[in-house]
């Protein structure tokens, strides 16, 4: 697509959803530094949530953690979102906060544990009928750590239960994503430790489970707008929690480690024709601000993913086929290069104003006296739970 009228139209269509969790304080295993400002409970929360979207005009949902983000009425906190001009997203269930987790949730040998957790799943399938949101976002903690430690077939059994009695529970325009991770919390075996083992729990379930991928869940070397691509095709990929790494589940800010990457994966979007809302590929964000200011840094994401999701619109398709059909390896590759190197800023900034908003949302952000407000309202404010 080289109309950037078209482009824009694009860029300005596509919606990313933020995490509850990003806004609250984080750390790693060594220390959490607190920062002022952050919210005290789930309205704080929201109100951030919509901070950044009127800023950016492109992140008019935010995930909810349950129960970090517990609330006595979940309806009342929808419609406080709604005055805010945001609505609830994704809802993330979960289990494995409580000392009855050590074992794994839904894959854990006691019957009465798993029974728990399957629990807490449906619990959130409420929340969202209460809250109208459409995603059960399943991240599971399961595994093991010692080889010997528990039968894998057994948990892989308990997994399918768990996830069928939950998948039965969904409503009409609901739909379960689920999580992979390599490893973490455990370091032998995970129950769901990649995107093969996810799509085909999804592929039993039926067309309602979809696969999650979150990009910082891979081991080191992992091509993953390959397996983007691949999902796509089967009609799989239900979203992204998208952050970046450099070691291992960094959620370090998306677009940040590796512009070139976020860049091809978004290519394999853009051909799939998938950035389109009606594709209904949930593109939402995982990410931890342990040093950074919170509201800006989930701005500079969301421009980080725009720009990324720009410069793939921008690749020339016409002439990356034509050099593809004739083997011409560099021309093809060029055609590639030559739309990452390019600068899509000024063409963002253009797109915003059409839209009636800042050029530049971080310098409005800073201008807006919003942190200041936050840093002196709230005192107190809440830890994420742990490194998400
Ligand atoms: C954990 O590593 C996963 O990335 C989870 O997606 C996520 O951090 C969690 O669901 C937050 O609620
Ligand atoms: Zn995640
Ligand atoms: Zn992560
Ligand atoms: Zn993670």
């Amino acid at each position: 697509m080289t109309d950037h009228a078209a482009v824009i139209a694009a860029v300005a269509a596509m919606r990313i959803e933020t995490p509850s969790w990003a806004y609250g304080n984080s750390g790693t295993r060594f220390k959490v530094f607190a920062q002022s400002g952050v919210p005290r409970d789930a309205y704080e929360k929201v109100a951030d949530a919509a901070m950044v979207h009127r800023l950016t005009g492109a992140a008019p949902s935010v995930a909810l953690h349950i129960p970090w983000d517990a609330v006595d009425d979940y309806a009342d906190l929808a419609r406080f979102a709604a005055a805010e001009g945001i609505a609830i997203g994704a809802i993330n269930p979960n289990v494995f906060q409580d000392n009855d987790y050590k074992l794994g949730s839904v894959c854990h040998p006691d019957a009465g544990v798993r029974r728990k957790a399957i629990d807490h799943l449906l619990e959130c399938v409420d929340i969202m009928d209460a809250t109208g949101s459409t995603i059960l976002s399943v991240w599971l903690a399961d595994g093991t750590n010692y080889a010997g430690q528990d039968s894998i077939a057994a948990r892989q059994d308990r997994l399918a239960d768990a996830l069928s009695e939950v998948y039965d529970r969904l409503g009409d325009g609901q739909r379960m994503l689920v999580e992979y991770k390599l490893f973490e919390p455990h370091f032998y075996s995970m129950d769901l430790p990649d995107w093969g083992t996810s799509y085909a729990h999804c592929v039993a379930l039926g067309d309602k489970a979809q696969v999650l991928v979150d990009t910082g869940h891979h081991a080191p070397g992992t091509n993953i707008e390959f397996l983007v691509s691949v999902l796509l095709r089967f009609g799989k990929l239900g979203g992204f929690h998208f952050n970046s790494r450099n070691y291992a589940d960094d959620d370090l800010m998306v677009g940040a480690a590796d512009p070139f990457q976020l860049f091809r994966i978004a290519h394999e979007l853009v051909r799939a024709d998938a950035i389109r809302p009606e594709a209904e590929v949930a593109f939402m964000l995982d990410q931890c601000h342990n040093l950074e200011a919170k509201v800006p840094a989930l701005i500079r994401s969301v421009l980080n993913v725009q720009e990324a999701v720009a410069k793939a619109l921008l690749v020339d398709a016409d002439a990356l086929a034509a050099a593809q059909r004739s083997g011409d390896v560099l021309g093809a590759h060029a055609v590639l290069m030559d739309a990452f190197a390019g600068d899509v800023r000024p063409l963002l900034a253009q797109m915003r104003v059409e839209q009636g908003l800042d050029p530049d949302p971080v310098a409005a952000y800073h201008r807006s006296g919003y942190q200041q407000k936050i840093e002196s309202d709230r005192v107190g404010g809440q830890q994420a739970g742990w490194g998400a």
